[in-house]
This record gives C-alpha cells, structure tokens and sequence, in this order.
C-alpha cells in the first residue's frame, strides 16, 4: 500500500495512540503478573495468559510504533509524507496470530471445564483463531477493493464459529455460578462482542469510500483501540470471574465444613 500525504495532526493522532498502547500493555503486564498471586492454583492459568498476551503486543506495539515514525518524514511546509521506507502492517498480524488463540484459552481456562471438554474446545477454537487471522491478511495488504472484500468474507467465517462457541459456553457455564458470576460472564459476553466486532469494521474502512489518509489513520486508531480493550481490558475482566468464582467456592467449603461438623 502506498502511505498517503498526512496533516501533522493525523500523524501524531496513530503516533500518540500507538505509544497509549505500548504504555497500557506494560502496565497490564505488570498488574496481571502480580495479580496471579492472589488466585488460587486453579485460576493462575488463566492469568498466566493474560501476561503473556500482553507481553507480545507491548512488543508489537513497540515495532509498530518505530515503524510507523520511520516511514514518514516532516516536510518544510509541516504535513507528513512517506519517507520511502516501508511501514509494516504485518507485525499486527503475527501479534494477532499470537495473542488470538491465547485469549481464547484465556477464557476457556477460567470457565474451569472438565478436562476432556477442555481439550477439544481449545483445539477448535485455537484452529478457527488461526484460520482468522491467517485469512484476514491477504486482504490486509491489498489496496484492491474485490480482493479485501473476498478474503474479509473468508475471514469472517471461522470469526462467527469463535464467538458462537464462546457465546454459548459463556451461557452455559453461566448455569451453575451465582449472581454475581452470572453477571460477570454477562459483561465478558458483552465486551468480547463489543471489541471483536470493532476489528472487521476498522479493516472496512479502506472500504466505505473513506479516502487514503483518513482511511490509514481510522484504521490505525480503530485498530489500537480494539486492541487495548481486547487485551487489557478483557484480562482485568477475568480477573474478576477468577475472584468472584474463588470467592463462591470459599463459601460453600465453608458450609461444606459446618455440615461436617455438625
Ligand atoms: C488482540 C487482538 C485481537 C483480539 C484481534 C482480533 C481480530 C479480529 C476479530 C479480526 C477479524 C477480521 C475479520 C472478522 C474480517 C476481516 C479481517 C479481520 C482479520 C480484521
């Protein structure tokens, strides 16, 4: 893709927001790792993920945010044009080819499943992130309006099958917890189609006739901004079901003992 002439301002709006990003990462890093010492060895899994999910796009952020200033340089007259160097959009997709897959089993891990249900669960969720994502690229990196279409098309296919399956394990698994998890799950159902659903529309916008450089940065700071609720925001989210869920299964050892010593 060929970058587009920008004002100084939609320059600094991507160049201000990925840098936000790479700040929210590492704090999220920093909160996830100490926080997995407050679950019980059960629920740590799912923490263990969250760091790592955070860690590798914090990474990314930064490789992006390099990319982003080298491929642009100031003119005289104050706006921004292409320096000629490449600006690497491909760094998101291996962070997503990454990070995808370890959301899924982030959420699968705190649900707590039996392990065989576990096991095949993860398998096809982690298949259908990769095919995803891996679809999603070509079309990415083609400025040609019929090849972006097409393989959003293919993309979106394994993306219904992913958020079906977790929907529908997000209500069942919802069943057997108490008001507040119930409400928790709610949230995270909510959040999950809230965030995920903000990526195809932010790789639409080359697409709804929004021209060249409003195209690039609505793109950029759709992007960014998905991904910071996706990823931080989501992993705080389940950090609050572990706690909640400990909370409830301390309640009813605590009866289980009463009864006992009765
Ligand atoms: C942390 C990164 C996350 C949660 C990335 C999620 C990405 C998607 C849900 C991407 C979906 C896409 C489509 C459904 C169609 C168009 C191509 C994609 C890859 C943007």
């Amino acid at each position: 893709m060929t970058l587009p002439e920008l004002t100084a301002g939609q320059f600094d709006l991507v160049y201000n927001l990925l840098s936000l990003a790479i700040a929210a990462m590492l704090a999220s890093f920093a909160f996830f790792v100490m926080a997995r010492q407050q679950l019980t060895p059960k629920y740590r899994p799912a923490m263990i993920m969250s760091s790592l999910v955070v860690g590798i796009a914090a990474y990314h952020y930064w490789r992006i945010f390099n990319s982003w200033e080298a491929a642009y340089e100031l003119t005289a007259a104050g706006s921004y044009v292409a320096s000629g160097e490449p600006f690497n959009d491909a760094y998101r997709y291996v962070d997503w080819l990454l990070t995808v897959p370890l959301l899924v089993a982030e959420l699968v891990a705190v649900l707590a499943l039996p392990k065989g249900r576990r096991g095949s669960l993860m398998g096809r969720l982690i298949i259908a992130s990769a095919l995803m994502v891996g679809l999603g690229y070509p079309g990415e990196v083609s400025a040609d309006v019929a090849t972006r279409v097409i393989w959003a098309v293919a993309s979106t296919i394994p993306f219904t099958y992913i958020l079906y399956v977790l929907w529908t394990e997000l209500s069942k698994a919802a069943a057997d917890n108490n008001e507040e998890v119930k409400g928790l799950l709610r949230n995270t159902k909510l959040l999950l189609l809230a965030t995920w659903g903000f990526y195809p529309i932010a790789y639409a916008m080359p697409l709804l006739g929004v021209g060249g450089a409003t195209a690039i940065v609505a793109l950029q700071v759709g992007y960014s901004i998905a991904d910071i609720t996706a990823k931080c925001g989501y992993g705080v989210m389940i950090y609050h079901i572990a706690r909640a869920k400990m909370a409830a299964e301390a309640d009813a050892e605590l009866i289980d003992t009463a009864v006992a010593a009765k």
